[in-house]
Parts: C-alpha cells; sequence; structure tokens
C-alpha cells in the first residue's frame, strides 16, 4: 500500500490514520510544482494531481481525504477508528469528516490562495473561519475527541487542518479547547511519528 502526499499538506491525516491502524504503508512523495514523484508522472496515479492519494495493492487507487480515511477505518474494524457502518454513532463521524472537508479543509485552502490579497484573508478569518472556532471549541470544551471520549479518523483530519494556522496568520491563542485538543493529538505516537516522517514539528 501506498500514501501519496506533500509536505505540510492533508495527506498528514491519512497518515496518522494508518499508523493507529497499525498498517504498514510507503509514503511516497509529490512534488506539487512538477506533479511527479520517485516514480514519475503522478498524474498517472490520479488524473486529480492532488494528494492524498492511497493506492492499494492491487492497484486501485482511492482519493478524496474524507473517503480515504473512511477505507482505513473500514479495513481495520477492530482498531475502532470510527464507528461501524448502519450504526448512529457513524453518521455523527460522516458529519465531521464532511464539515472538516468542507467548511474547515476548503476554508483554509482560501488562505493560501493566490488570487485574494491579505486584507480580504483577515476578513474570512474574522468573518467566516471565526465561527467555526466557537463551534469546534465549545463541542472541544465537553468532549475529548470530536465523538466524544475516543479518537477517530474525524480528530487526525481537524488536527491536520489546524496545524496550518500559523502559516496562514490564524491565531487560535482564544480558543482554549481548541489548543488543549491540538496537544492531546500531539501527544499520540501515531502523530508524533507522522509529523516526524514529514519534517515536521509542532509550533
Ligand atoms: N478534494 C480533495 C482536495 C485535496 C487537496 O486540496 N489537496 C491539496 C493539498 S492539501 C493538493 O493536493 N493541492 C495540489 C496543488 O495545489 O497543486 C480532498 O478532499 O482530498
Amino acid at each position: 500500500m501506498k500514501l501519496y502526499f506533500a509536505t505540510g499538506s492533508c495527506g498528514l491525516a491519512p497518515q496518522i490514520a494508518l499508523r493507529e491502524a497499525e498498517q504498514a504503508f510507503d509514503l511516497i512523495k509529490v512534488d506539487f510544482k512538477t506533479k511527479t514523484t520517485v516514480e514519475g508522472d503522478y498524474f498517472e496515479v490520479t488524473p486529480k494531481g492532488f494528494v492524498p492519494a492511497l493506492k492499494l495493492d492491487d492497484g486501485a487507487v482511492i482519493t478524496e481525504g474524507a473517503v480515504v480515511l473512511q477505507w482505513i477505518a473500514d479495513h481495520n474494524p477492530e482498531r475502532k477508528l470510527m464507528p461501524a457502518p448502519g450504526l448512529p454513532e457513524r453518521y455523527r463521524a460522516l458529519e465531521w469528516l464532511n464539515y472538516i472537508a468542507t467548511d474547515m479543509h476548503k476554508g483554509y485552502a482560501t488562505l493560501f490562495s493566490p488570487f485574494l490579497d491579505e486584507a480580504s484573508k483577515a476578513r474570512f478569518i474574522d468573518g467566516n473561519l471565526s465561527t467555526r472556532f466557537a463551534y469546534l471549541d465549545e463541542h472541544l470544551s465537553r468532549n475529548d475527541y470530536l465523538l466524544g471520549a475516543d479518537f477517530s479518523v474525524a480528530d487526525a483530519y481537524l488536527f491536520n487542518i489546524l496545524t496550518w494556522s500559523s502559516r496562514v496568520n490564524v491565531d487560535l491563542s482564544a480558543y482554549a479547547s481548541i489548543q488543549r485538543f491540538m496537544a492531546r493529538m500531539g501527544q499520540r505516537p501515531s502523530v508524533q511519528a507522522s509529523l516526524e516522517a514529514e519534517g515536521l514539528s509542532l509550533k
């Protein structure tokens, strides 16, 4: 199995999930500028050219981070990385994955956009993302993890996106429960090993 990633990208969450699942995998780095890897043309792996992508041993390729995370959870059920399909709690987990993919991931993507000036980005943080932070902070004041007491792949995804904050001038210091969540995640061996594999550290 191969996980295609780029340093500091949304490939961190599936890496964390694979480590939580104790699933063996090779990490293949994608150069965004050239869309190549050590294997050659990344567009041959996925015509989207985006990370993450998970290439299974039979050659099938799974894309879209939220779906890759579900695949990892569902194929390692004993690790309890997500509630089983059909359970009411499953839909809570799916709600979170979708929320993080749409409101958080693509919200932060706006802040990396070369098409917007810094003042517009600051207004977007104040007018849009701050409402998401307040929602998350209140939820995390009552729950150690998004689904309650136990870690799930949704936490890996949220952690992944929030690690971008310092790169895009998002100040999370007012959100104590988010800060505690980040610190709690930073204690997990899977997170530490994933950051180290990408040459990153928690600031
Ligand atoms: N819809 C995709 C989006 C993934 C995505 O935005 N990936 C970014 C990195 S975080 C990427 O590969 N960007 C490539 C580029 O900008 O050239 C998903 O949810 O997995």
